[in-house]
């Protein structure tokens, strides 16, 4: 592949409703998506970044600095890429920024699987036909709104109920769940909202039968988690504290966690995914998917990963009706009654770009050539 050409586009869409995490409360979704052409093949990826630095330290503006400043011109350098997993490399001087790096690697796995005319989940070696899915439940208001809501959610046959945590939010809420639906597969995700000073919290928490507690502890934080993991029966899951495969590799050994959510984007993309899901099967740590709210094209992408085998608990890979009134790819992901996403056969990311939906969400359009 030689890429010629990059498109990158601002978009902004609604989300159906507001969605309440411990560091705010979301109403649309500023993101970038990605063309990479080579000739007359393209490629798309999704930049799952948002529009300020809470989740993590990018915002839309850097990434889109990052990439036409650094990335795409490092592209535009390189008269030949035989395979996507050269691409991580090319972008090594620049440190982190890695939802911006991966916004560009994916769209090259897109365009390179179409080339193959394979999809994207067979040329990374994934082995599921189908995916189990859970949901992800913003912080609500009261006790009852979130049981109605979890209600809804096992209605329609989500395998996984992840709720979002935050203190005085967190153990009654959860309890509630509990008591009104027994066992269940269910998690809270906290987001960093804790310390070590909430050690007693936790503790209690271990009576509710939490699958896992994922990101508990601060974001840049592997030492109190492993503190806390000592100390607790519930299984730790790190998402924001994990950026690389060192980062796994330090987090296993120090024992902070015993499952790893994987989020493409925060990671820096595909090849550094690959490689966290299989140091994580080496040492028997389960994985799962984690989700940023993506539009269509982010969320192939999170299906196509989840086809790797240690991928094998439910990720936050719910189907584009749950957060979109219209998603931009065609056909939308849809769940089946008994929460399973099928597999995509048609090459690369497997589903079709909805122009006339592209179009209407895109706010901001630059085009780079070499
Ligand atoms: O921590 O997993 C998270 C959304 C935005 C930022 C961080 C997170 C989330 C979610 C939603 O939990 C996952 C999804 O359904 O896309
Ligand atoms: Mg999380």
């Amino acid at each position: 592949m030689k890429i010629e050409k990059v498109v990158l586009r601002k978009l902004k869409m609604d989300l159906k409703f507001p969605f309440q995490t411990s560091f705010g409360t979301q109403t649309n979704r500023e993101f970038i998506i990605t063309e990479v052409y080579d000739g007359t093949d393209v490629g798309y990826g999704e930049c799952v970044v948002n529009s300020n630095p809470f989740y993590n330290e990018e915002t839309v503006q850097t990434a889109w600095h990052i990439m036409k400043d650094f990335l795409i011109p490092f592209l535009f350098q390189k008269d030949k890429i035989s395979h996507p997993d050269e691409v991580n490399n090319f972008f090594k001087q620049v440190r982190r920024h890695n939802m911006a790096k991966s916004a560009l690697e994916g769209a090259i796995w897109d365009l390179y699987a179409k080339r193959q005319g394979k999809p994207l989940a067979e040329v990374i070696g994934g082995t599921k036909d189908k995916i189990s899915v859970g949901v992800s439940i913003g912080i609500q208001e009261t006790k009852e709104a979130l049981v109605e809501t979890v209600g809804k959610y096992l209605d329609q046959g989500f395998q996984k109920i992840k709720i979002k945590i935050k203190p005085g939010k967190d153990i009654e809420m959860l309890q509630a769940v509990r008591d009104r639906f027994g066992d269940i597969p269910m998690m809270a995700d906290a987001n960093s909202a804790y310390t070590l000073k909430d050690i007693d919290l936790f503790k209690q928490m271990d009576s509710l039968g939490l699958i896992m507690i994922e990101q508990p502890l601060a974001h840049d934080d592997i030492i109190d988690h492993a503190k806390l993991q000592a100390a607790i029966q519930t299984p730790i899951c790190l998402d924001e504290s994990i950026h690389s495969v060192e980062d796994a590799r330090k987090a296993i050994e120090l024992w902070s966690c015993k499952i790893i959510n994987i989020k493409i984007g925060r990671v820096g993309g595909i090849t550094e995914a690959i490689n966290i899901h299989n140091i994580c099967k080496e040492n028997n740590i389960p994985v799962w998917c984690g989700g940023m709210l993506e539009s269509g094209i982010g969320r192939a992408f999170n299906v196509a990963i989840t086809s790797l085998d240690n991928f094998t608990i439910p990720g936050d890979t719910a189907p584009s009706a749950r957060y979109w009134e219209e998603d931009i790819i065609e056909p939308e992901i849809e769940m089946d009654a008994d929460g399973q996403i099928e597999l995509q056969k048609n090459p690369g990311i497997g589903y079709d770009i909805n122009q006339a939906a592209l179009e209407r969400y895109t706010v901001e359009t630059e085009v780079f050539s070499k």
